[in-house]
């Protein structure tokens, strides 16, 4: 939930990338730790294991300017992706203010992205809050591999809701801004 601080005209919120085991969540937060001026980085904290899976979740700081006189500040996270840890999912989603959800555009991962969508809806639920009106963005990822589906294809099992969405290729660094924008959008919106 937004936290709006008047007396230091400030508001913090939080966005939490949600999605399959390697479909490139943590690769959005570095793209993005590496792309801020000097001035302006903070460190990406990473709590991952010796082959770099998430195994708490990644965390960073960002300050994105001011709207209506308040600075705005945003906590990015990333959830661990492997199914089994369900639990620490549940528990990096809680109070989030907007979702982008990370899937692997590849063919043979459609069943894990629908499955982690499935979740996704399931653990909003428990938290209180309705799928359909939370703000999400979804990013189309590694759409530079062979099997990656075509858009139409990804449309149509990932986004019957039509939510914003946006191909990626984050090792690229290609459709990760936009996605990011796209969800702090939704988001002041919401605000
Ligand atoms: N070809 C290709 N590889 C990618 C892309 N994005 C990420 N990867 C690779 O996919 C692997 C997994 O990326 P991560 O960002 O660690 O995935 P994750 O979603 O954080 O995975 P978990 O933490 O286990 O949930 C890494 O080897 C990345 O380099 C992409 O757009 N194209
Ligand atoms: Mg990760």
């Amino acid at each position: 939930m937004a936290l709006i601080d008047i007396a230091a005209r400030e508001i913090h919120a939080k966005i939490v990338y949600y999605g399959p085991g390697l479909s490139g969540k943590t690769t959005n937060l570095y793209v993005i730790h590496r792309s801020l001026p000097e001035h302006a980085k903070s460190d990406l904290v990473s709590i991952d294991t010796e082959q770099e899976r998430t195994l708490f979740f990644d965390f960073l700081p960002l300050d994105v300017g001011t709207i209506h006189g308040y600075r705005l500040r945003l906590q990015l996270y990333t959830v661990p992706g492997q199914t089994l840890y369900r639990q620490t999912r549940v528990a990096v989603l809680s109070g989030a203010d907007g979702v982008v959800f990370v899937a692997d555009a590849q063919r043979e991962r459609l069943s894990d992205n629908l499955q982690s969508l499935r979740e996704l809806a399931q653990n909003l639920i428990k938290q209180g809050k309705r799928p359909i009106e939370f703000p999400l963005v979804l990013q189309y990822n590694k759409m530079d591999l062979p099997s990656a589906l075509p858009i139409s294809v990804l449309d149509r099992y990932l986004n019957p809701m039509r939510a914003p969405r946006y191909p990626a290729i984050a090792v690229q660094a290609v459709g990760v801004v936009e996605t990011l924008r796209a969800t702090i959008k939704l988001v002041i919106d919401r605000l």
